[in-house]
C-alpha cells in the first residue's frame, strides 16, 4: 500500500517565516515523522512539494495506477483551483486534505476550500500533528478497500 502525500506552494517556507501562525516545525521535519509512521504500519510513502498548480496536477494523475491514498494540503489553491480538484475528482483515489491552521477560523476567503469537497476527509487546525492524523485516517480508508477488493475477489473465485 502506498500514499502519496502532496504539499501546495509555500508550505516548503513552513518553520523558517510566520511561525506564529504554522508553528516552528519545518516540512521535512513533518515528513521524517510521517515517514517514521509509514515504516512502523508496512506502508510506502512518498514526498512531493510544488510552488506550481500544473505540477500539482500533474502529480496528481500521477498517482494513477501508483497511489492507493493521498494526503494533501493544497495550500492556498484549495480556495482557487478547479484544476486541482478535477485531478482529484478524476484519479478516484482516496485523499484526505489538511490544513495546518483552522481554516474556519480565519480570513472569509480560506473558510470555503473547494477541494476538499472531493475528498474523503479534511482536518484543519491541529497543526503538524493533522498529518499524522490524516495517515492513521488514510491506513484504516486502504485497509477497508483492500478487505472489500479481497471480499469481492473471493465471492467471483
Ligand atoms: O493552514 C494551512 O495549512 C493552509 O493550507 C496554509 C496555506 C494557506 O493559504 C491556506 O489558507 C491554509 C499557506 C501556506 C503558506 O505556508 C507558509 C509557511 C511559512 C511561511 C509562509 C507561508
Amino acid at each position: 500500500m502506498k500514499i502519496v502525500v502532496i504539499q501546495g506552494p509555500n508550505l516548503n517556507m513552513l518553520g523558517v517565516r510566520e511561525q506564529h501562525i504554522y508553528g516552528p516545525m519545518k516540512l521535512e521535519d513533518i515528513h521524517a515523522q510521517m515517514k517514521n509512521f509509514a515504516e512502523q504500519n508496512g506502508v510506502e510513502i512518498e514526498f512531493f512539494q510544488s510552488n506550481l498548480e500544473g505540477e500539482i496536477v500533474d502529480k496528481i494523475q500521477e498517482c494513477l495506477g501508483d497511489a492507493d491514498g493521498i494526503i494533501i494540503n493544497p495550500a492556498a489553491y484549495s480556495h482557487t483551483s478547479i484544476a486541482i480538484r478535477d485531478a482529484l475528482s478524476a484519479v478516484e483515489i482516496p485523499a484526505i486534505e489538511v490544513h495546518l491552521s483552522n481554516i474556519h477560523a480565519r480570513e472569509d476567503f480560506r473558510k470555503k476550500s473547494i477541494t476538499a469537497e472531493v475528498s474523503a476527509g479534511v482536518i484543519a487546525g491541529m497543526g503538524p500533528f493533522g498529518y499524522h492524523l490524516a495517515m492513521v485516517g488514510m491506513i484504516q480508508i486502504m485497509q477497508e478497500i483492500k478487505a472489500m477488493q479481497d471480499a469481492q475477489q473471493e465471492q467471483e473465485a
